[in-house]
């Protein structure tokens, strides 16, 4: 119980230092022009603002976000891709620009060959952004 409460205090005790993740966002925190995921749905939990640290990122383990994104926000002008695997690898989702998605679980995903795959889930898979 004491482990629990101390690791909520860790999640809940503001932003992460340097690394532009809010502990607890929400969708206001992503302001214009910017480009953000969200560990929870309708864009709760952790967010990590890619414009930041640029917006295309081979591999969301060195951000702590590997495999843990449900909500995606564009506000950027261009269209942004979430891949399924490190390196830009694997299935992707896209967001054009100003789109945004509350909930991965049921999306429009393709194949990295550009060809489509069909709607399914997509939530706690992303593992690069460009
Ligand atoms: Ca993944």
């Amino acid at each position: 119980m004491l482990a629990a409460v101390a690791a909520t205090a860790l999640v809940t005790g503001g932003v992460l230092a340097g690394s532009g993740v809010p502990a607890q966002a929400a969708e206001s925190d992503c302001g214009s022009n910017q480009i953000c995921l969200f560990q929870e749905y309708n864009y709760g939990g952790r967010m990590l603002n890619i414009t930041r640290i640029g917006a295309c990122i081979p591999n969301l383990k060195g951000w702590e976000f590997n495999d843990i994104t449900s909500s995606v926000v564009n506000n950027s002008p261009s269209t942004i891709r979430i891949y399924q695997d490190i390196g830009h690898g694997g299935k992707y989702v896209k967001l054009a620009p100003g789109e945004r998605i509350a909930n991965l679980s049921s999306v429009a995903i393709y194949n990295n060959d550009g060809s489509w795959f069909g709607v399914n889930t997509f939530n706690d898979r992303a593992s690069s952004t460009c």
